[in-house]
């Protein structure tokens, strides 16, 4: 085996990055101007007038998200217009000119609030395009700008557990475009959220590369440490509001991490996946949507490959104008955790000790039921925490029958079978993986 194989089965997550990875399934929440104007990109030209959710109660965003099973919630504290929806000392363009609650209000702190009593995590959205701000285009000025109302976010609401940085960027409203201190920005978090995860345009969390919620066949943690690089995830971001580009999907750069590909990679660092998509077809609430909302098959399967495929998935569901969630999207999500319960509610292996023969860079791992069971889906999950991503290739058997092929596990795979089998004897073979494979969970369902 190759020394760069070597290297590559013993890159591990930051303890941050693997906190990150545990939330698994977590809210995206749209809201802002544009949920009163109806368009998905501000111009930043908006009168904070317009902004009143007058029904506005995070509690009923939070507990519908429980409800789908979801353990975490991100806000557009202020989105591509420049809106704050906190009362931002560094502007005028915040809900302080608006008429919710005369100007005393603050929807960040209601947020932070109801995750934290939720007992969910929570975590800021803030673009660093800004369409509003005067001072964007003046690199020194607006790099300062920015650090500021960081340094509010990060140190006035709790505990901050994402900090999502967005590729989408063009010129401000002078005309100019903003270079930015990414290196200023990272540094402000790292001091004052060390937990945070830092996604997309960072180095903790990679961009599964669409947003219509497509995630690759085999997905590896340990990338290339170029696709770290913001210049190059800005350049495949949304680049014009088309109304298109958050439904495509595209399915480029399917490889990032088999042997063969880091193979002629100088270095590699831990980077996880992360999807995100819009449970409508637009990031934010327009009314014409309502009857758009994603089937709840449709939204399974890409919660089976996400959280099931080795990424997390960060589903967003835009609030109204009246700062509620819509009764179709709050079923839905009941739905999903209606469904997710039934899926994996039982495990027909716990508490069953398997059987494990390990031989260099493979094993086989049989598991005795109780009983026979009618099996439909698998979970396999890696000590990622301890030894990195390994498994290259596995098979699973049910009395002999091989039932299904799979390649990448990382932190966690969900396997489904075609159809269901009918068995009390599972064996999963490991037959190929980077040193050791390192399996430290399998369930039966
Ligand atoms: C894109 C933005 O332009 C969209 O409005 C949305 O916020 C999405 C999550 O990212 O790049």
């Amino acid at each position: 085996m190759s020394r760069l194989i070597e290297k590559a089965a013993n890159i591990i997550p930051s303890e941050r990055q693997y906190n990150w990875q545990t939330t698994e399934f977590y809210a995206f929440v749209h809201f802002g101007v544009n949920t009163f104007t109806d368009r998905e990109w501000g111009d930043g030209k908006e009168n904070p007038e317009i902004f009143n959710p007058v029904k506005f109660d995070a509690n009923q965003w939070v507990e519908a998200i429980k409800e789908a099973g979801m353990r975490g919630l991100i806000l557009t504290c202020k989105h591509h217009d420049g809106f704050c929806l906190w009362p931002s000392k560094y502007t005028e363009h915040s809900v302080k000119n608006s008429p919710y609650k005369s100007g005393s209000g603050d929807i960040v702190r209601e947020v932070a609030e109801a995750c934290e009593k939720g007992g969910i995590k929570f975590g800021v959205y803030l673009s660093p395009w800004d369409r509003h701000e005067q001072s964007y285009g003046d690199s020194p000025m607006y790099n300062q700008y920015f650090v500021n109302q960081l340094k509010e976010l990060l140190t006035q609401y709790g505990p901050i557990f994402s900090v999502w940085f967005d590729g989408a960027c063009a010129e401000g409203p002078n005309g100019k475009l903003q270079e930015y201190d990414w290196d200023a920005y990272y540094s402000v978090i790292r001091e004052c959220q060390p937990g945070a995860a830092i996604s997309v345009c960072g180095p903790d969390v990679r961009w599964c590369g669409n947003e219509g919620g497509y995630t690759r066949k085999a997905e590896w943690s340990v990338v290339p440490k170029f696709l770290s690089d913001v210049e190059k995830i800005a350049a495949k971001s949304q680049q014009i509001d088309d109304g298109e580009f958050s439904r495509r999907v595209t399915n480029s750069d399917e490889d990032l991490g088999s042997r063969e590909f880091i193979s002629h990679v100088d270095e590699l660092i831990w980077y996880p996946c992360e999807t995100n998509t819009s449970i409508r077809p637009g990031w934010f609430y327009h009314k014409h949507e309502d009857d758009k909302i994603r089937s709840l098959d449709d939204l399974m399967n890409v919660y089976y490959k996400s959280v099931g495929g080795n990424s997390t998935f960060l589903l967003n569901i835009p609030p109204d104008k009246n700062g509620l969630f819509h009764e179709n999207d709050v079923k839905r999500l009941k739905e999903i955790g209606e469904r997710l319960k039934k899926d994996f509610g039982v495990n027909f292996a716990e508490n069953i000790e398997p059987n494990i023969k390990t031989d260099g860079e493979t094993a086989e791992i049989s598991i005795r039921l109780n009983n026979k069971a009618e099996i439909s889906k698998f979970v396999l999950m890696e000590d990622i925490k301890n030894s990195g991503q390994r498994v290259e290739e596995y098979e699973i058997y049910a009395d002999g029958e091989l039932l299904y092929k799979g390649q990448t596990i990382g932190y966690k795979k969900i396997a489904i079978l075609e159809k269901p089998v009918k068995t009390d004897n599972v064996l999963i073979k490991i037959t190929q993986s980077r040193i050791s494979p390192n399996v430290s969970f399998i369930g039966v369902y």
